[in-house]
């Protein structure tokens, strides 16, 4: 008898242990602050493209660590740079199919998948990443384009201007004719118009071919001549004030449809202010790797002449008209997409 009646004690204690002993943690969602504490954190996936030491990928560390933050532990982001989860070219379907729980994709590499945040390639003279980033976050918020219907928009943001950084000196005009220079997108419209050669491939591939002399240069935002080493094969930087490659970091729909209404809220409200910081860190960290291109590479810059200049505006005009009629095709109203984007450029270079 006392060898049945010892272990049945013991389980009932244990049991009453359980039940009651301790104060009752909850499996569900707590509200701490403003964001919630889960007993199990969300974990995302996150796929970039480029090498982990660009601005892409810099953002993405830092998006990471400003969720985890705001969350409390409540998710937690592993990020993947340099294609190891998936690549540019399927950036978009690999996230809509699930393949990553949020990608970064850079818009200008598709043309005409993108017909309404492609206005913020437009030639309009962008003096900073921080406003055409903040730029193309005003105008996704107030269009919410149909190209992003499948997936979630985390945030978006754009490079400063793009420039010509070569092999050869690039003094003048004539020297850009036939020159094989990489671009992509409306980048590479502009250079074509200028009488330049444009190349579209992946920015990791780009090392390579200036090497093997496929490409004598690339049209871009300066930060890579430090951050890819192209300062080592590209000494001369000609200012053209060109238009900008656009990015956006989406996220799968269902993924974001199963998250807490508080992390939610928190994701939200995160992603103007990482556009913002986006387009900062990347127009003060261009500025630096001018500067040190200049002391490790006796990077050399020209300007064309405002005669030159003049032209160079001239010859690229047809390309606000080309995406108007794009886009008006595409369903987007062009004409006030882009009164629009003159007016938040306004607001923003105001502040
Ligand atoms: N210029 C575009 C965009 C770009 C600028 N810097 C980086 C770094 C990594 C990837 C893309 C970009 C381009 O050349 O693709």
């Amino acid at each position: 008898m006392k060898r049945i009646l010892l272990p049945a004690l013991l389980a009932a204690l244990m049991l009453l242990a359980a039940c009651g002993g301790e104060p009752e943690k909850k499996e569900t969602a707590q509200t701490a602050g403003d964001a919630p504490v889960q007993a199990e954190p969300v974990k995302l996936t996150y796929a970039n493209f480029p090498p982990a030491f660009t601005v892409p990928c810099v953002q993405m560390e830092h998006w990471k660590e400003e969720v985890q933050t705001r969350t409390q532990g409540a998710v937690i982001v592993e990020t993947f740079p340099g294609g190891s989860l998936l690549k540019s070219k399927n950036m978009l379907r690999g996230v809509i199919e699930g393949q990553a729980d949020i990608g970064c994709l850079s818009m200008s590499y598709q043309p005409g998948v993108f017909p309404l945040t492609t206005a913020v390639e437009m030639p309009v003279g962008f003096s900073s990443a921080k406003v055409s980033s903040q730029v193309l976050w005003a105008l996704f918020e107030k269009y919410q384009p149909a190209e992003f219907a499948q997936v979630k928009v985390l945030t978006l943001f754009a490079t400063p201007p793009s420039n010509v950084m070569s092999t050869v000196p690039v003094q003048s005009l004539a020297d850009l004719q036939g020159l094989e220079l990489r671009g992509g997108g409306t980048p590479a419209k502009f250079l074509e118009l200028l009488g330049a050669v444009p190349v579209n491939m992946p920015m990791p591939e780009t090392p390579d071919a200036l090497q093997k002399n496929i490409v004598k240069g690339l049209f871009s935002s300066l930060e890579v001549l430090q951050d890819m080493k192209f300062a080592e094969y590209c000494p001369n930087v000609t200012t053209l004030n060109g238009p900008a490659y656009i990015f956006a970091v989406v996220m799968n729909q269902a993924k974001w449809d199963s998250l807490p209404e508080e992390v939610k809220k928190t994701l939200d409200t995160l992603a103007p202010e990482q556009a913002a910081w986006t387009g900062e860190y990347w127009d003060k960290h261009t500025a630096d790797a001018v500067e040190w291109s200049v002391q490790n590479h006796k990077l050399q810059s020209f300007t064309l002449t405002p005669e030159e200049m003049a032209q160079v505006a001239e010859k690229t005009a047809g390309i606000t008209a080309a995406w108007k009629e794009a886009a008006t095709a595409a369903g987007v109203p062009a004409e006030e997409v882009f009164a629009d984007l003159l007016t938040f450029k306004s607001q923003f270079e105001a502040n």
